[in-house]
């Protein structure tokens, strides 16, 4: 059997943890989301859940891969209440969840390269910048997405096909700082605009009137999505781990994660407040009203490049954590060779990524109610499915870990704080975290019901 991978160093953990977590759901997702729920209140409560909700369970799956050394199915699987092995089916519902989030991840981490290159192409004077291509008939073109997806794929199959060290840890070792250092020339940017009082305004005064039904259950999917908790990537990437103290290490990753998504908001609202009458709570913002207003901005091509090519790693680091996940559990569970794992998890993604490729073409008449496949299938995962995992997953690390092993690895000499933090943590596990999540699921149906 080939031998488990782990990270050269402790850097190359946070590297790709934090790759992983930061992609779309902080820059695509979590701007529209914040719109969409009025802005300051919103952003408190997410802060706060982050803390109650996604550490807890960030901590919990990071203990669960280093104390087994396997990736999610198997770690998830093999734990036991009262000697049954009642916890499989969240592990496996996981991995399923896993590839479809994989899958149509990869048709929206296609429009971010296409907006790469066409803002290349403007740059290199190539076209003009009124002859670029939108959004809309992006959508319309299954092909030319099915293309982007196919080609976002094999970024993805080339990287994991080369394993830990070499593959995942060097590659994202690069794009993580590269990715960095753009955002913050971006966020400068931003908050020179005179629109950026305003987008602060929105952002940071908190007006609860705001808030709705559906806002609590939209908060905990949001940072499980952001955080990537829910399908196995943290117990994977735990199980990779050598030493660290894991709480440090989940509560470093799942900050630096939350300041992200916070200053993509303040890169994206004040120039979506500067394009007059933007809708803020609209999926669109970044595909649409960004490009649009940087063509008409001065430098506003370099800034659209640098962007999209921004993104673009973020979303690639992204893409990369959930295909090692898949591969790694067909490594583990089913003892298939890497290379043919990574070229046969593609395959299945690519395949599946084809429905929302076509959905505004071939496949136009598939929708559920007012929305299109694409936005269908984001709402149902991250604001239901992905919530009731993270709740068998919280149980199974609860009941079904032994005290002694989640002892050993969340108690630290070196840390005194560590062992009276260990018993809240459990209490949120159980108790806590559990109610939050039917809260949210139930209030999020009583909202459909009530504005139907
Ligand atoms: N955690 C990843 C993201 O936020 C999936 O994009």
């Amino acid at each position: 059997m080939a031998k488990r991978g782990s990270w050269a160093s402790q850097l190359g953990f946070y590297l790709v943890a934090i790759g992983s977590a930061c992609g779309l759901g902080n820059l695509w997702r979590f701007p529209y989301i914040v719109g969409e729920n009025g802005g300051g209140a919103f952003v408190l409560l997410y802060v706060l859940l982050v803390l109650i909700v996604g550490i807890p369970i960030l901590i919990g799956e990071l203990i669960l891969g280093k104390s087994s050394r396997k990736s999610g199915v198997t770690a998830i699987g093999a734990l036991t209440y009262k000697d049954k092995h009642i916890f499989s089916g969240v592990g496996w519902v996981s991995f399923v969840l896993c590839i479809l989030v994989l899958s149509y991840y990869t048709v929206i981490s296609g429009w971010v390269l296409h907006f790469a290159i066409q803002f290349l192409i403007a740059a290199l004077g190539i076209h003009q910048s009124s002859e670029l291509s939108t959004l809309g008939v992006l959508i319309q073109n299954g092909s030319l997405q099915a293309g982007l997806a196919s080609v976002h794929l094999l970024f993805c199959i080339v990287v994991v096909v080369k394993g830990v060290q070499e593959g995942l840890e060097k590659f994202i070792g690069w794009t993580v700082p590269v990715f960095g250092a753009l955002l913050l020339i971006l966020l400068i940017r931003s908050l020179s605009l005179p629109s950026a009082a305003n987008a602060m305004r929105f952002l940071f005064y908190p007006d609860f009137s705001k808030l709705t039904l559906s806002s609590l259950g939209q908060a905990v999917g949001q940072v499980l999505f952001t955080l990537s908790l829910g399908f196995g990537s943290m117990i994977t990437f735990g199980s990779y781990m050598t030493v660290e103290h894991i709480p440090t290490a989940g509560l470093r990753v799942a900050m630096i994660d939350t300041v992200i998504s916070l200053i993509s908001a303040l890169c994206i609202f004040p120039i979506a407040l500067q394009a007059s009458n933007a809708p803020l709570a609209d999926s669109g913002l970044l595909f649409e009203v960004l490009p649009k207003f940087l063509l008409e901005m001065q430098g506003g091509l370099l800034i659209g490049l640098a962007f999209f090519v921004c993104l673009y790693l973020a979303s690639l680091g992204a893409s990369i954590g959930l295909l090692e996940v898949i591969v790694s559990n067909l490594v583990d569970r089913n003892k298939i060779e890497r290379a043919r794992s990574s070229w046969a998890a593609g395959g299945v993604a690519w395949i599946l990524a084809l429905i929302p490729a076509f959905s505004g073409s071939l496949l136009q008449k598939l929708h559920v109610g007012s929305k299109g496949i694409l936005q269908s299938i984001d709402s149902l995962i991250i604001n239901w499915i992905l919530p009731l995992i993270a709740l068998g997953i919280a149980f199974a690390i609860t009941l079904g870990l032994r005290k002694k092993v989640k002892e050993d690895l969340f108690i630290s000499v070196d840390k005194v704080e560590s062992v009276a933090l260990y018993p809240h943590w459990q209490f949120a596990l159980l108790w806590i975290i559990p109610i939050l999540i039917i809260l949210g699921l139930v209030l999020q149906t009583v909202h459909i019901f009530i504005s139907k």
